[in-house]
């Protein structure tokens, strides 16, 4: 904990923050229980920023309940055994208090930042390994905040380097998968070369930020952030910044981003607003070439949307808000909503996938909150099944070339537990649970759908490898806190049974 506490210190020392709050409970309080996770001067590291604007969405009382019970599918702990009724309203008025001063992240911030470790173009254009190189995987260790670069035919680590503090969302490939780019939760972009096992230039595009998305052509990046709130638009060449987008509405409200998407026969970048009902498409390209200056296109939604999926062929959005049981499909070309969908619980939209279940195109999604799987038809958008599950899980991954499906139950007293879906019949056929105790998820198949990963996401933790038709355990290689891992081709390809 202690080294979680200066690693975030020192990653957030250089910011525009002026002065040093007055002393005060709250603020005493808030250094004592929240600030390993929440960050130096409530600016967000592992956990997100707190403040006002950050927090439009969360009525206090509630803030206060969050506190006091913890945050489902977060790793938000429950504090109402450590902090009294008192002290967790004190803390809840504190974190509802203006900064002192506030924060910014401008454009000269961000190119300041910039970190170049390596002449680019001084570096071999060939690989300095021998292995398919649509067969790797990058394997994210949040446990001492590392990466490892394995080879997918033979299981064996090639490499193992530092990656920034708290990676989140998946790291995303360059589209020959030379590259691979991450986005940690305090802003910090790495791109890491490959084919030259090395970390060649790394930028802070902000300070609180969910995640990156890369254009089709590979020659943009845009980062989706909660502080500030924007969205920035980075040439992946050398990770320039080429625009900041403010974000706000079309009253002029602003909003923090949730989370931004590439839409690959769109030429366009979604970007999911969390305190407005719009979500903004932008065109990086159109058909003749040109890519400037991405404008905005608004599609005003009917309700706050969280958490999102997207349809093979970019040409409709499911999205959820966390706090209704409907789903809203809308379809991207006129922005106009087709249908509502009728779901139980908390679906988990964005680790949603397809397949094809008697002749027609199926989308399953896990469930935050509640035990089961929710199966939808892709043409009348009716749930065709929910599949009972031993507890609320968090992620799901199937192939084309398997016949499984597989979701974990990252929640609760079965989180070691991992279930097999038949997809021809929508029914668990084995559980598994590879390390009694210990959270087991998050699973991705090789290039070739025959072998399956899964994590013990636990400091002494393993990566599994199974064979994806015998469900055998094949190998197992001891990782300190495995949690996502991305195969290149998979990801590359846009592969049904995967996240993109
Ligand atoms: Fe994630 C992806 C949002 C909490 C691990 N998570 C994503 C994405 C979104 C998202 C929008 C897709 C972006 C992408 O891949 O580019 N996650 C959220 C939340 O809103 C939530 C619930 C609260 C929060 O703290 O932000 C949340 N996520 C978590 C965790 O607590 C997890 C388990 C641990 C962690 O790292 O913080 C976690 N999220 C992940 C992972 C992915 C992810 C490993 C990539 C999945 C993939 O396979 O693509």
């Amino acid at each position: 904990m202690k080294t979680l506490i200066v690693i975030a210190a020192l990653a957030l020392a250089n910011f525009s923050v002026a002065g040093k709050a007055v002393a005060s409970d709250g603020e005493a309080l808030y250094q004592q229980h929240c600030q390993s996770c929440h960050g130096v001067e409530r600016l967000g590291a592992m956990g997100p920023a707190l403040f006002p604007e950050n927090l439009s969405r969360l009525k206090q009382p509630k803030a206060a309940q969050v506190i006091a019970k913890g945050r489902i599918a977060t790793q938000m702990p429950a504090f109402d055994k450590i902090l009294s009724k008192q002290q967790i309203d004190t803390l809840v008025d504190y974190v509802y208090s203006p900064a002192k001063v506030t924060p910014t992240w401008s454009i000269n911030d961000i190119n300041n930042s910039r970190i170049e470790h390596f002449d680019q173009a001084k570096l071999p254009n060939k690989p300095q390994f021998d292995a398919d190189l649509m067969n790797l995987f990058i394997v994210v260790e949040l446990g001492d905040h590392s990466a490892t670069l394995l080879n997918g035919d033979t299981f064996e680590p090639i490499t193992r380097f530092k990656t920034r503090f708290a990676l989140h969302g998946g790291p995303k490939y360059s589209p020959d998968g030379r590259y691979v780019y991450f986005a940690s939760r305090d802003g910090w972009i790495s791109k890491y070369d490959i084919y030259n096992m090395k970390t060649v230039v790394e930028v802070r595009a902000g300070i609180n930020t969910r995640n990156l998305a890369i254009s089709s052509d590979g020659k943009y990046a845009i980062v989706g952030n909660y502080l500030p709130h924007s969205a920035v638009i980075l040439d992946t060449k050398d990770l320039k910044p080429i625009k900041v987008i403010a974000v706000a509405d079309k009253n002029g409200v602003n909003s923090r981003v949730s989370a931004v998407y590439n839409a690959p026969p769109r030429n366009s970048f979604i970007v999911a607003l969390k305190d407005t009902k719009e979500v903004w498409e932008i065109a990086y390209g159109d058909k003749h070439g040109n890519h400037q200056p991405f404008p905005i296109r608004r599609i005003s939604t009917d309700d706050y949307l969280d958490d999102f999926f997207f349809d093979p062929q970019y040409s409709k959005m499911i999205g959820a808000s966390r706090s209704s049981h409907n789903g809203q499909v809308i379809n991207l070309d006129d922005g106009k909503k087709i249908a509502t969908i009728d779901m139980q619980g908390m679906p988990h939209l964005g680790s949603g996938i397809t397949w094809d279940y008697q002749g027609k195109q199926v989308f399953a999604s896990p469930n935050i909150k509640d035990g089961l799987v929710s199966v939808i038809d892709m043409e009348n958008w009716q749930v065709i099944k929910e599949i009972k599950t031993l507890g609320p899980g968090f992620f799901m991954r199937s192939h084309a070339n398997s016949s499984y499906a597989w979701v974990d139950v990252f929640f609760g007293p079965n989180k070691d537990k991992v279930h097999i879906i038949d997809k021809s019949t929508l029914k668990i056929v084995k559980t598994i649970a590879p390390a009694p105790g210990k959270v087991a998820a998050h699973v991705e198949f090789t290039k070739d759908g025959k072998y399956v990963l899964l994590s013990i996401w636990d400091n002494d933790g393993a990566l599994i490898v199974y064979d994806a038709n015998t469900l055998k355990e094949i190998k197992r290689l001891p990782m300190k806190k495995p949690s996502g891992k991305y195969n290149v081709y998979n990801k590359t390809h846009y592969e049904r049974g995967t996240s993109h």
